[in-house]
């Protein structure tokens, strides 16, 4: 069985010649106009980035290599008795193209768990931390802290050649993604419990270890959410927020650690990866003001209030999608099986059926449909992981795979430090007042 780094190494000369080859036969050609929109809209829609991992199409969602998300949960290998994708084989696709065997997902289990040790100043630095400092900003401290033991830092400092930086990057991905659990299980008990951490345990894979860290690794139907929500919040092509800022920072050879350190602070923003934090305040404050089983007439007036007081309506809209994204759906399906009867799943779906004609009569959001954040609170406060201030922590934990998968293969191709032009208002007025 070919190890994971292996795989890739194998790939790698290949990949480098077909990039060549694009470049020769369509470098100079363009994808029609910039307009002067786009650098003061958010780049919205400006082709920027090269990332073969996933890509996202507006109406269909998202693929990773190519394989939608049922498509994934029918071809991924799953843990024993387990009916959901393992995180780790979304890995080995993201980075190979290729869905590993049973005993390739095993191996890549067995190294995260061995590897899964975090030193004891983070653990100091964790537990120094007051509870009132948000578990995001813990978490992207301790990640920052693990640059400490970074084997590409060290390797660039003892004057590594450029085609071999992957190697120490591909170790450093490695150690980060492995140490995860341990970090977001210590911040979880530090802010909201108590008592001595659980040990890895080297035998079992790795939602099942990040599940029992955070003390829920005796109900299997929550690890097995933990694999779908591992799974479905990977990647989701190059210019999201975390996954562009990691790329960005380590366009400038800082190490995966401080990469996605800076990646998990984009996420922390409410309008990214916090809005499933957000989703939950929102649904919350519902149920105190209109109560627990609202009519539809009284949750419309509710979220027709949240746009007049001049604010979004958080889990729903998308930069890119302009459908229900699929990673929704994914949600959607898990409760109708596990979970039908939750008040709070009910809520979900009733908000589901009336948010997309308000944000469409309301004429602004160019997606009134629901994004990912919309229903991940409910599945996980449905097993009792209620405290919705950690929940951008796991999402945290998953982006991890998709800005390390790109990590690796930007060093791999040799990509340049990135660096695009800025102008000033006055530059534009300048350049374009007789055009
Ligand atoms: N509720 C209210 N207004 C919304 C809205 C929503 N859900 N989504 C978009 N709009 C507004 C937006 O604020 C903007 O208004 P202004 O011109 O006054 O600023 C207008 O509609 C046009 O925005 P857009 O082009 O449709 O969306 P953007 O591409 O600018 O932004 C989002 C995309 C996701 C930031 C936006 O839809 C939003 O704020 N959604 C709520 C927060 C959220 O759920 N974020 C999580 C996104 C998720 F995919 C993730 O990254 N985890």
């Amino acid at each position: 069985q070919v190890s994971l780094k292996d795989r890739v190494a194998e790939l790698i000369p290949a990949e480098i010649e077909n990039v060549k080859a694009t470049r020769a036969e369509h470098g100079k050609k363009t994808f029609g106009p910039v307009l002067v929109d786009q650098l003061y809209g958010g780049m919205r829609g400006m082709p920027a980035l090269i990332w073969d991992g996933s890509v996202l199409d507006a109406e269909e969602g998202i693929r990773f290599r190519g394989k939608t998300i049922p498509e994934c949960q029918e071809l991924l290998p799953k843990a024993p008795g387990g009916s959901e994708p393992l995180p780790e084989a979304l890995f080995w696709l993201l980075l190979t193209g290729e869905a590993p065997t049973q005993e390739q997902v095993t191996a890549l289990s067995r190294d995260w768990a061995a590897r899964a040790a975090i030193p004891e100043f983070v653990e100091e630095l964790l537990d120094r931390c007051p509870p009132t400092l948000h578990p995001m900003s813990q978490f992207s401290l301790a990640v920052t802290a693990l640059n400490h033991d970074s084997a590409f830092a060290k390797a660039y400092a003892e004057g590594i050649p450029k085609k071999e930086y992957w190697k120490p990057v591909f170790e450093d991905c490695m150690d980060l993604i492995a140490k995860l659990p341990n970090i977001a299980g210590r911040i979880y008990r530090n802010v909201y419990g108590q008592g001595k951490l659980p040990t890895i345990d080297l035998e079992r894979d790795y939602s099942w270890n990040l599940s029992t860290l955070l003390g829920f690794g005796d109900n299997a139907n929550f690890v097995e959410l933990m694999r779908l929500y591992l799974t479905i919040h990977s990647d989701h092509e190059g210019g999201n927020v975390s996954a562009h800022t990691g790329k960005l920072v380590g366009s400038a050879l800082s190490d995966p650690f401080l990469a996605f350190g800076a990646s998990l602070n984009g996420l922390a923003g409410p309008l990214h990866g916090l809005a499933n934090q957000e989703v939950l305040l929102w649904l919350r404050k519902m149920q105190s003001k209109i109560g627990e089983n609202a009519s539809d007439e009284a949750v419309r007036e509710y979220v027709w209030s949240t746009l007049q007081g001049g604010q979004v309506v958080p889990g729903y809209g998308h930069a890119v999608l302009r459908k229900t994204d699929p990673r929704y759906t994914a949600q959607r399906e898990f409760a109708l099986k596990h979970l039908p009867n939750d008040p709070l799943f009910k809520l979900v779906g009733q908000v589901y059926q009336i948010v997309p004609d308000i944000l469409l009569a309301a004429g602004k959001a160019k997606n009134p449909w629901p994004n990912v954040d919309a229903h991940s609170g409910v599945l996980l406060t449905h097993y009792g992981l209620t405290q919705m201030q950690f929940y951008t922590v796991l999402f945290g934990v998953s982006r991890a795979f998709g800005v390390a998968a790109q990590l690796i293969w930007d060093r791999a191709l040799g990509a340049p430090l990135e660096r695009p032009k800025s102008y000033s208002t006055a530059a534009i007025q300048k350049m374009f007042k007789d055009k």
